[in-house]
């Protein structure tokens, strides 16, 4: 698959700071040191429906992640994913009467337009999981041969208990894990299966569904974990420094993620950092696609919401907390964005360089973005009070909003 353009990075003055940040398995903040490379994997989005806000908040923390990075002067290495098919992408092209495929594409479609109004920097590599079947087969069927994986009525399922470190990801116990995976896309009540929890790696071909050759493995198609695990191992390798998504995918996704890649290459951990996003409410629940309580990009734009509003939105709330939409969430930052823009529209204005520091201070730790607004409204505001006569502060504040926060004033 093809990702979208990207927008260009302006670069700073001085010098940009390591990330720390909050790694689920662990449980606290790890200071990450990528190599020159930085590696990171972030779960995409399944296109049964346009991009809400929850999905823009999540990637907006990753494309944070992503903007620190290349300020401490290093490449990034940055692969996601689409789950082009799974049931719920099946369930609503069913629903709807429409094909699957062209629902996918439709979605995915939008959702690049989405990335780009929202200055969110493109993956290297951007890949269906529909495209990545060749590389999962082979995948499965190691598993199988290693005894880390068997059969079921035709369908083939992980054992979870063949991983010694499976839990070290989300350090849940067994009830919880029950619920989840029942909620999650799991089918935890499926008799015959060794653990209740053993998620499924391919899916033996149903009447009136999609499938696709899978050599020893028969027809069918590929269980979801072992779709970003595949991807991930295949662009990124073993140990590459974050795998990202929302809160909602440390289980079961991220620990089977987790769980599989131990079983084929005996390391654990799959990332060294496994980080996620909070959720985003809307009228008191969780945005979600099933539920139908959404605010979708696309409307907003539709609607002539200047994307660096939408942006500044998420900003506002840092990534980790759980938050909810509302219209005053959006009204604060369209009158910051107004702020902003005026404060950066003069011919000069006071230092900035402080500034950048603060912001790339801010963004360090934990990305604190809430914290690097304030910083920058604390500048906007010493221009409305007082102005300043450094002529190249303007462009300097300008270019820092646009380079690490991705925000276009
Ligand atoms: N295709 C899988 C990941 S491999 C998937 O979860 N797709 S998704 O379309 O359901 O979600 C895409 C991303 O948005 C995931 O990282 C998910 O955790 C995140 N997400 C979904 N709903 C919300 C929400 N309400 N708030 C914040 N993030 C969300
Ligand atoms: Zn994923």
């Amino acid at each position: 698959m093809h990702a979208w353009p990207a927008s260009e990075v302006p670069a700073l003055p001085g010098q940009g700071r390591d990330l720390r940040i909050h790694d689920t398995a662990t449980g606290g903040l790890v200071t990450l040191d990528p190599g020159p490379v930085a590696r990171i994997y972030v779960c995409g989005i399944t296109p049964y429906d346009a991009t809400h806000i929850g999905h823009a908040a999540t990637y907006n923390a990753f494309d944070l992640v992503q903007r620190v990075w290349l300020d401490t002067k290093r490449q990034v290495h940055y692969v996601q994913n689409v789950t082009d098919v799974d049931d719920p992408l099946l369930e609503r092209a069913d629903r709807d009467g429409v094909d699957w495929a062209a629902l996918a594409e439709q979605e995915t479609a939008l959702f690049r337009e989405d990335m780009i109004a929202l200055r969110m920097l493109p993956p290297r590599h951007y890949i269906g999981a529909v495209e990545a079947i060749p590389g999962i087969v082979p995948l499965v069927e190691r598993l199988r041969d290693a005894g880390a994986a068997y059969e079921l009525e035709g369908d083939v399922y992980f054992s979870v208990e063949s991983d010694p470190n499976f839990g070290k990801v989300s350090n849940l116990d067994a009830t919880a894990m029950r619920l989840l995976s029942a909620e999650r896309g799991g089918d935890p009540d499926r008799p015959g299966k060794k653990n209740p929890l053993d998620p499924m790696l391919w899916m033996a071909a149903r009447p009136g569904e999609p499938s696709w050759e899978g050599g020893s493995l028969g027809r069918g198609r590929p269980g979801w974990h072992i779709e970003c695990v595949a991807i991930a191992l295949d662009h990124l390798g073993m140990g590459f420094d974050v795998q990202g998504g929302g809160s909602d995918l440390v289980f079961p996704h991220h620990e089977m993620g987790a769980s599989h890649a131990q079983a084929l290459t005996g390391e654990f951990p799959m990332a060294r950092a496994y980080v996620h996003a909070g959720m985003v409410a809307l009228d008191g629940e969780k945005m979600s696609k099933s539920k139908g309580n959404l605010v979708f990009v696309s409307q907003l734009r539709r609607e002539g919401v200047d994307p660096a509003a939408i942006r500044l939105a998420l900003l506002s709330h840092h990534y980790r907390a759980d938050w909810e939409w509302t219209d005053q969430v959006l009204q604060d930052a369209l009158a910051r964005l107004e702020r902003w823009r005026s404060a950066v529209s003069r011919p000069d204005g006071p230092p900035a360089e402080a500034l950048v520091e603060e912001i790339r201070e801010a963004l360090a730790d934990d990305l604190d973005s809430p914290a690097a607004l304030a910083a920058v409204d604390r500048w906007a505001a010493l221009q409305h009070e007082h102005g300043g006569t450094d002529t190249g502060a303007p462009g300097v504040v300008s270019r820092a909003a646009d380079a690490l926060l991705g925000v276009a004033l």
